[in-house]
Protein backbone atom coordinates (compact mmCIF):
# COMPACT_ATOMS: atom_id res chain seq x y z
CA UNK A 1 0.00 0.00 0.00
CA UNK A 2 2.84 2.28 0.91
CA UNK A 3 4.23 2.13 -2.60
CA UNK A 4 0.89 3.41 -4.03
CA UNK A 5 1.00 6.60 -2.01
CA UNK A 6 2.51 9.65 -3.61
CA UNK A 7 5.86 10.59 -2.08
CA UNK A 8 5.67 13.57 0.29
CA UNK A 9 6.35 16.86 -1.48
CA UNK A 10 9.83 18.26 -1.04
CA UNK A 11 9.89 21.00 1.56
CA UNK A 12 11.28 24.39 0.61
CA UNK A 13 12.58 26.34 3.57
CA UNK A 14 12.47 30.06 3.14
CA UNK A 15 15.00 32.35 4.73
CA UNK A 16 12.59 34.86 6.33
CA UNK A 17 14.13 38.22 5.58
CA UNK A 18 10.62 39.63 6.02
CA UNK A 19 7.42 38.40 7.64
CA UNK A 20 6.58 35.04 5.97
CA UNK A 21 2.96 36.00 5.29
CA UNK A 22 4.18 39.04 3.33
CA UNK A 23 6.34 37.08 0.89
CA UNK A 24 4.88 37.33 -2.62
CA UNK A 25 3.69 33.94 -3.80
CA UNK A 26 5.83 32.44 -6.53
CA UNK A 27 4.03 29.92 -8.76
CA UNK A 28 5.17 26.47 -7.70
CA UNK A 29 3.89 22.91 -7.86
CA UNK A 30 5.26 22.05 -4.42
CA UNK A 31 3.97 22.97 -0.95
CA UNK A 32 6.18 25.21 1.14
CA UNK A 33 6.76 25.32 4.87
CA UNK A 34 7.75 28.61 6.44
CA UNK A 35 8.91 28.99 10.03
CA UNK A 36 6.90 31.38 12.21
CA UNK A 37 9.41 33.86 13.54
CA UNK A 38 9.96 37.40 14.73
CA UNK A 39 6.96 39.70 14.62
CA UNK A 40 4.67 36.92 13.47
CA UNK A 41 5.69 34.79 16.46
CA UNK A 42 4.84 37.68 18.76
CA UNK A 43 1.49 37.97 16.97
CA UNK A 44 0.75 34.26 17.62
CA UNK A 45 1.39 34.76 21.36
CA UNK A 46 -0.54 38.03 21.78
CA UNK A 47 -3.53 37.00 19.68
CA UNK A 48 -3.82 33.62 21.45
CA UNK A 49 -3.74 35.35 24.85
CA UNK A 50 -6.40 37.80 23.69
CA UNK A 51 -8.83 34.88 23.31
CA UNK A 52 -8.99 34.77 27.12
CA UNK A 53 -10.50 38.25 27.20
CA UNK A 54 -14.32 38.39 27.23
CA UNK A 55 -14.68 41.44 25.06
CA UNK A 56 -17.44 43.35 23.31
CA UNK A 57 -17.29 45.73 20.36
CA UNK A 58 -18.98 49.14 20.17
CA UNK A 59 -19.19 51.05 16.88
CA UNK A 60 -20.14 54.51 15.66
CA UNK A 61 -19.29 56.86 12.82
CA UNK A 62 -17.02 59.90 12.88
CA UNK A 63 -17.68 62.92 10.66
CA UNK A 64 -14.17 63.99 9.76
CA UNK A 65 -15.18 66.68 7.23
CA UNK A 66 -13.87 69.59 9.36
CA UNK A 67 -10.71 67.74 10.27
CA UNK A 68 -9.98 67.15 6.59
CA UNK A 69 -10.47 70.88 5.94
CA UNK A 70 -8.06 71.69 8.75
CA UNK A 71 -5.48 69.27 7.31
CA UNK A 72 -5.82 70.96 3.91
CA UNK A 73 -5.31 74.40 5.49
CA UNK A 74 -2.21 73.21 7.36
CA UNK A 75 -0.79 71.77 4.17
CA UNK A 76 -1.50 74.91 2.11
CA UNK A 77 -0.43 77.50 4.69
CA UNK A 78 2.44 75.78 6.51
CA UNK A 79 3.39 73.04 4.07
CA UNK A 80 2.88 70.77 7.07
CA UNK A 81 1.78 67.29 6.03
CA UNK A 82 -0.23 65.79 8.84
CA UNK A 83 -2.48 62.77 8.62
CA UNK A 84 -5.73 62.15 10.44
CA UNK A 85 -3.93 59.96 13.02
CA UNK A 86 -2.24 62.58 15.28
CA UNK A 87 -5.63 64.28 15.81
CA UNK A 88 -7.30 60.98 16.57
CA UNK A 89 -4.51 59.94 18.96
CA UNK A 90 -4.77 63.25 20.85
CA UNK A 91 -8.56 62.93 21.05
CA UNK A 92 -8.12 59.38 22.39
CA UNK A 93 -5.80 60.66 25.11
CA UNK A 94 -8.23 63.46 26.04
CA UNK A 95 -11.08 60.94 26.27
CA UNK A 96 -8.90 58.59 28.34
CA UNK A 97 -8.48 61.40 30.89
CA UNK A 98 -12.24 61.26 31.47
CA UNK A 99 -12.55 57.46 31.30
CA UNK A 100 -9.21 56.17 32.68
CA UNK A 101 -10.43 52.57 33.00
CA UNK A 102 -9.87 52.24 29.24
CA UNK A 103 -6.18 52.95 29.91
CA UNK A 104 -5.81 50.23 32.53
CA UNK A 105 -4.72 46.59 32.90
CA UNK A 106 -5.93 43.74 35.08
CA UNK A 107 -3.36 41.90 37.18
CA UNK A 108 -2.60 38.22 36.49
CA UNK A 109 -5.05 36.92 39.09
CA UNK A 110 -7.83 39.33 38.06
CA UNK A 111 -7.90 40.87 41.53
CA UNK A 112 -6.79 44.44 40.79
CA UNK A 113 -7.18 47.02 38.07
CA UNK A 114 -4.03 49.04 37.42
CA UNK A 115 -4.88 52.53 36.16
CA UNK A 116 -1.93 53.75 34.07
CA UNK A 117 -0.85 57.35 34.52
CA UNK A 118 0.87 57.44 31.14
CA UNK A 119 -1.09 57.44 27.90
CA UNK A 120 1.21 55.25 25.83
CA UNK A 121 -0.74 54.79 22.62
CA UNK A 122 0.28 51.90 20.37
CA UNK A 123 -0.32 52.37 16.65
CA UNK A 124 -0.95 49.19 14.65
CA UNK A 125 1.35 49.46 11.66
CA UNK A 126 1.73 47.57 8.45
CA UNK A 127 5.53 47.38 8.29
CA UNK A 128 8.21 45.70 6.26
CA UNK A 129 8.31 42.94 8.88
CA UNK A 130 4.56 42.51 9.25
CA UNK A 131 2.14 43.85 11.84
CA UNK A 132 3.91 45.85 14.55
CA UNK A 133 2.45 48.10 17.23
CA UNK A 134 5.03 50.79 18.07
CA UNK A 135 4.09 53.07 20.92
CA UNK A 136 3.83 56.86 21.14
CA UNK A 137 4.70 57.54 24.76
CA UNK A 138 3.10 60.07 27.12
CA UNK A 139 0.56 61.35 24.63
CA UNK A 140 -1.14 63.18 27.53
CA UNK A 141 1.83 65.60 27.50
CA UNK A 142 2.24 65.96 23.72
CA UNK A 143 0.78 68.44 21.28
CA UNK A 144 -0.61 67.30 17.94
CA UNK A 145 2.49 68.38 16.00
CA UNK A 146 4.72 66.46 18.44
CA UNK A 147 2.53 63.36 18.01
CA UNK A 148 2.84 63.84 14.24
CA UNK A 149 6.66 63.94 14.45
CA UNK A 150 6.80 60.83 16.62
CA UNK A 151 4.37 58.97 14.36
CA UNK A 152 6.46 59.86 11.31
CA UNK A 153 9.59 58.58 13.05
CA UNK A 154 7.87 55.28 13.88
CA UNK A 155 6.45 54.92 10.34
CA UNK A 156 10.00 55.43 9.02
CA UNK A 157 11.28 52.68 11.38
CA UNK A 158 8.45 50.45 10.13
CA UNK A 159 9.50 51.03 6.51
CA UNK A 160 13.02 49.93 7.40
CA UNK A 161 11.69 47.05 9.50
CA UNK A 162 13.83 48.03 12.47
CA UNK A 163 12.42 49.33 15.75
CA UNK A 164 14.18 50.13 19.02
CA UNK A 165 12.90 47.64 21.64
CA UNK A 166 11.70 50.62 23.69
CA UNK A 167 9.49 51.73 20.77
CA UNK A 168 7.56 48.48 20.99
CA UNK A 169 7.20 48.34 24.77
CA UNK A 170 4.92 49.88 27.36
CA UNK A 171 1.69 50.39 25.38
CA UNK A 172 -1.41 51.08 27.48
CA UNK A 173 -3.99 51.52 24.68
CA UNK A 174 -3.97 50.90 20.93
CA UNK A 175 -5.32 52.38 17.71
CA UNK A 176 -5.53 50.57 14.37
CA UNK A 177 -6.19 52.66 11.27
CA UNK A 178 -6.91 49.88 8.80
CA UNK A 179 -8.74 52.50 6.72
CA UNK A 180 -5.45 53.77 5.32
CA UNK A 181 -5.40 50.46 3.40
CA UNK A 182 -9.11 49.74 2.99
CA UNK A 183 -12.21 48.39 4.70
CA UNK A 184 -15.22 50.17 6.11
CA UNK A 185 -15.49 48.34 9.44
CA UNK A 186 -13.12 46.23 11.50
CA UNK A 187 -13.47 44.38 14.79
CA UNK A 188 -10.13 45.02 16.48
CA UNK A 189 -8.52 42.50 18.83
CA UNK A 190 -7.36 43.67 22.26
CA UNK A 191 -3.61 43.44 22.91
CA UNK A 192 -3.24 42.03 26.44
CA UNK A 193 -2.50 43.27 29.10
CA UNK A 194 -4.37 46.25 27.61
CA UNK A 195 -8.14 46.38 27.98
CA UNK A 196 -9.28 48.31 24.91
CA UNK A 197 -8.41 49.07 21.29
CA UNK A 198 -9.85 51.25 18.52
CA UNK A 199 -10.11 50.51 14.80
CA UNK A 200 -10.84 53.09 12.11
CA UNK A 201 -12.18 52.25 8.65
CA UNK A 202 -11.67 54.05 5.34
CA UNK A 203 -13.30 57.46 5.18
CA UNK A 204 -15.94 57.98 2.51
CA UNK A 205 -17.94 60.95 1.24
CA UNK A 206 -21.54 60.15 2.18
CA UNK A 207 -24.87 62.03 2.32
CA UNK A 208 -26.06 63.01 5.80
CA UNK A 209 -28.77 65.35 7.15
CA UNK A 210 -27.74 68.62 8.77
CA UNK A 211 -29.72 70.26 11.62
CA UNK A 212 -32.11 71.82 9.04
CA UNK A 213 -32.80 68.46 7.44
CA UNK A 214 -30.84 69.34 4.32
CA UNK A 215 -28.77 66.62 2.81
CA UNK A 216 -25.10 67.54 2.95
CA UNK A 217 -21.95 65.67 1.90
CA UNK A 218 -19.92 64.51 4.91
CA UNK A 219 -16.64 62.66 5.10
CA UNK A 220 -17.34 59.68 7.34
CA UNK A 221 -14.99 57.13 8.93
CA UNK A 222 -16.30 54.31 11.10
CA UNK A 223 -14.84 53.67 14.50
CA UNK A 224 -15.03 50.38 16.46
CA UNK A 225 -13.87 49.95 20.03
CA UNK A 226 -13.20 46.49 21.46
CA UNK A 227 -13.17 46.48 25.26
CA UNK A 228 -12.60 43.97 28.06
CA UNK A 229 -16.02 43.44 29.61
CA UNK A 230 -14.50 42.24 32.91
CA UNK A 231 -13.60 45.84 33.77
CA UNK A 232 -15.34 48.04 31.22
CA UNK A 233 -19.05 48.23 30.53
CA UNK A 234 -20.84 49.36 27.39
CA UNK A 235 -22.02 52.66 28.88
CA UNK A 236 -18.42 53.65 29.69
CA UNK A 237 -17.31 52.94 26.13
CA UNK A 238 -20.32 54.82 24.74
CA UNK A 239 -19.38 57.87 26.87
CA UNK A 240 -15.71 57.55 25.90
CA UNK A 241 -16.63 57.51 22.19
CA UNK A 242 -18.99 60.46 22.69
CA UNK A 243 -16.08 62.63 23.90
CA UNK A 244 -13.75 61.32 21.22
CA UNK A 245 -16.38 61.89 18.50
CA UNK A 246 -17.14 65.42 19.70
CA UNK A 247 -13.46 66.38 19.62
CA UNK A 248 -12.64 64.73 16.29
CA UNK A 249 -15.73 66.25 14.66
CA UNK A 250 -15.05 69.75 16.09
CA UNK A 251 -11.29 70.29 16.11
CA UNK A 252 -11.73 73.51 18.21
CA UNK A 253 -13.01 71.32 21.06
CA UNK A 254 -10.05 69.01 20.56
CA UNK A 255 -7.59 71.87 21.05
CA UNK A 256 -9.51 73.16 24.07
CA UNK A 257 -10.02 69.61 25.38
CA UNK A 258 -13.69 70.11 26.17
N1 LIG B 1 -9.50 56.62 5.35
C1 LIG B 1 -9.14 57.14 4.18
N2 LIG B 1 -7.87 57.56 3.93
C2 LIG B 1 -6.96 57.41 4.90
C3 LIG B 1 -7.28 56.87 6.15
C4 LIG B 1 -8.61 56.47 6.37
N3 LIG B 1 -9.01 55.93 7.52
N4 LIG B 1 -6.17 56.88 6.92
C5 LIG B 1 -5.19 57.40 6.18
N5 LIG B 1 -5.66 57.71 4.97
C6 LIG B 1 -4.93 58.33 3.89
C7 LIG B 1 -4.10 59.48 4.37
O1 LIG B 1 -4.87 60.67 4.44
C8 LIG B 1 -3.01 59.53 3.35
O2 LIG B 1 -3.47 60.18 2.18
P1 LIG B 1 -2.93 61.65 1.77
O3 LIG B 1 -1.45 61.50 1.65
O4 LIG B 1 -3.63 61.93 0.48
O5 LIG B 1 -3.32 62.57 2.86
C9 LIG B 1 -2.81 58.09 2.97
O6 LIG B 1 -3.99 57.40 3.38
C10 LIG B 1 -1.64 57.43 3.62
O7 LIG B 1 -1.67 57.62 5.00
P2 LIG B 1 -0.46 57.01 5.86
O8 LIG B 1 -0.59 55.53 5.93
O9 LIG B 1 0.81 57.52 5.32
O10 LIG B 1 -0.58 57.71 7.27
P3 LIG B 1 -1.54 57.49 8.50
O11 LIG B 1 -0.94 58.33 9.55
O12 LIG B 1 -2.95 57.77 8.16
O13 LIG B 1 -1.43 55.96 8.89
C11 LIG B 1 -0.43 53.96 9.74
C12 LIG B 1 -0.25 55.46 9.45
C13 LIG B 1 0.82 53.49 10.37
C14 LIG B 1 -1.59 53.75 10.69
C15 LIG B 1 -0.71 53.23 8.42
O14 LIG B 1 0.31 53.46 7.52
C16 LIG B 1 -0.86 51.72 8.60
O15 LIG B 1 0.11 50.98 8.70
N6 LIG B 1 -2.12 51.24 8.62
C17 LIG B 1 -2.42 49.82 8.73
C18 LIG B 1 -2.72 49.42 10.15
C19 LIG B 1 -3.03 47.96 10.24
O16 LIG B 1 -2.41 47.12 9.57
N7 LIG B 1 -4.02 47.58 11.03
C20 LIG B 1 -4.46 46.21 11.16
C21 LIG B 1 -4.09 45.68 12.49
S1 LIG B 1 -4.76 44.09 12.79
O17 LIG B 1 -4.02 43.18 11.74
Amino acid sequence: LESLEAPPPPVQKLAPTTSPSRVQSVPSDTDRVEPIKGFQKAMVKTMTESLNIPHFVYADELKITRLSELRKILKASHNQSISFMPFLIKAVSNALQRYPVLNSSIDDRCENVIYHARHNIGVAMDTKVGLAVPVIKDVQNLGILEINEELKRLIQSGKQGVFKPSDLAGGTFAVSNIGSIGGTYMKPVILPPQVAIIAIGTSQLLPRYDENRNIVPEEIANISVAADHRVIDGATVANFVKILKKQVENPYLLFLNI
